[in-house]
C-alpha cells in the first residue's frame, strides 16, 4: 500500500479516518492533530513554563519530544517511586529520553524522600491510591514552588476513554465532573494548570510515533498494575473500535458536551490551606501530609 498523500510506501493504516500514511507524512499528521488538540481547548500560550511529568514510559515521552517540537518551554520532572528495578530502570529512561531531547530534567525520589518507596508502606490503603496521592502532590506542588504556569502529562485518547467508561460504569459522577483535557489552575495558582495535550490521539498513534522518531521508553509495565480493571475497559474499547472506528474519540468528545451535566451534580468542597504544608486541602490537613505524616512542608524549590 502506498501513502494517501506520496508514493512512498506506507507506514502505518489508520482507522479512523481511513487512510494509509508513510513516515513523514504520519509525523505531520500526528503534529498536526496535537497542535489543534493544544489551541482548540487553549491548553497552553506560546510564553508558557511548563512542566512535563516523565515516566520512562512512551505517552510521556512523546509529549516531552513533541512539546519540545512544537516550541514550547519546557522542563522535565521525574518522580522516582522506589518501586525496585522497576523504578530504577524508569529513571534510566528518563534520564536518555531529557539527554536526547536536551531538556532539563529534574528528580524527585520517593525513598530519599520518606525512607520508604510506594509499595513499601503499611496502610490499607491500595497502593496505586497512595501513588496517585503522592506524584499528584509532588508534581503541583514541584511546579508552584518553582514558578511553572502549566504541567503536562501524558494521557492519551484510550486513557481517557477508558476513565470515563469506568467512572460511568460506577456513576462516579464526581470523578466524571472534573474529567478534561484541561483543568485551570485554581487556589491564587496552588493547584497549577494540567494539561494533556495526547487528548485526541491514540496508544496505537503514540506507540507509532514513537517508533518513527526513534524514541526510546521503558515498556515494562508497573508491578501494581496488573490486573487493574482499567486494561479490561481499554480492551472493551479497543474490540468497539476495531468494528466501528471512531468509537473512542466520539465517545470523549460526546462525553465533553455533555460534562455540564456531571458538573451540576458537583459537591463543590471549599478548599482551605492545609495546616502542615499549606497548600490546598479539603480537611485540616491535607491528605499527602496526613497519609506521610508530615510535621513540615517539603521544600521542592530549586536552588541554582
Ligand atoms: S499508580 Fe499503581 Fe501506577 Fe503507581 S503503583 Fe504503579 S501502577 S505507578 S500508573
Ligand atoms: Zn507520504
Ligand atoms: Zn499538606
Amino acid at each position: 500500500m502506498r501513502c494517501k498523500f506520496c508514493e512512498k510506501p506506507a507506514f502505518i493504516k489508520l482507522h479512523y479516518p481511513k487512510m494509509y500514511l508513510c513516515e513523514e507524512h504520519f509525523k505531520e499528521y500526528f503534529e498536526r492533530k496535537v497542535k489543534r488538540t493544544i489551541e482548540r481547548y487553549k491548553m497552553l500560550k506560546p510564553d508558557e513554563k511548563v512542566l512535563v511529568v516523565v515516566s520512562g514510559g512512551k505517552d510521556s515521552a512523546v509529549t516531552a519530544y513533541i512539546l519540545k517540537k512544537l516550541g514550547y518551554n519546557i522542563e522535565c520532572l521525574h518522580i522516582n517511586l522506589g518501586i525496585g528495578e522497576y523504578s530504577e530502570k524508569s529513571e534510566e529512561y528518563a534520564k536518555k529520553q531529557c539527554e536526547a531531547l536536551e531538556v532539563p530534567l529534574h528528580i524527585v525520589r520517593v525513598k530519599e524522600l520518606f525512607g520508604k518507596g510506594i509499595g513499601e508502606v503499611r496502610t490499607r490503603r491500595p497502593t496505586c491510591s497512595y501513588c496517585g496521592l503522592t506524584k499528584r502532590y509532588i508534581f503541583n506542588k514541584f511546579a508552584y514552588d518553582n514558578g511553572f504556569d502549566a504541567v503536562a502529562t501524558g494521557h492519551n485518547l484510550d486513557d481517557e476513554a477508558s476513565f470515563i467508561f469506568s467512572n460511568m460504569m460506577h456513576w462516579n459522577t464526581q470523578y466524571l465532573a472534573k474529567q478534561g483535557p484541561v483543568t485551570p489552575a485554581q487556589f491564587n495558582g496552588k493547584l497549577v494548570k494540567k494539561v494533556k495535550p495526547l487528548y485526541e490521539v491514540t496508544e496505537r498513534e503514540v506507540v507509532a510515533y514513537a517508533l518513527a522518531n526513534g524514541i526510546e521508553y521503558m515498556m515494562e509495565e508497573c508491578p501494581y498494575a496488573r490486573g487493574a480493571t482499567t486494561l479490561e475497559y481499554k480492551a472493551i474499547l479497543n474490540e468497539m473500535e476495531e468494528k466501528r472506528p471512531g468509537t473512542k474519540i466520539n465517545f470523549v468528545k460526546g462525553f465533553l458536551r455533555k460534562k455540564h451535566l456531571f458538573e451540576a451534580e458537583l459537591h463543590e468542597t471549599e478548599l482551605r490551606e492545609c495546616k502542615v504544608c499549606g497548600m490546598p486541602s479539603s480537611g485540616e490537613i491535607c491528605s499527602f501530609c496526613r497519609f506521610w505524616g508530615l510535621k513540615e512542608p517539603i521544600d521542592f524549590k530549586l536552588h541554582l
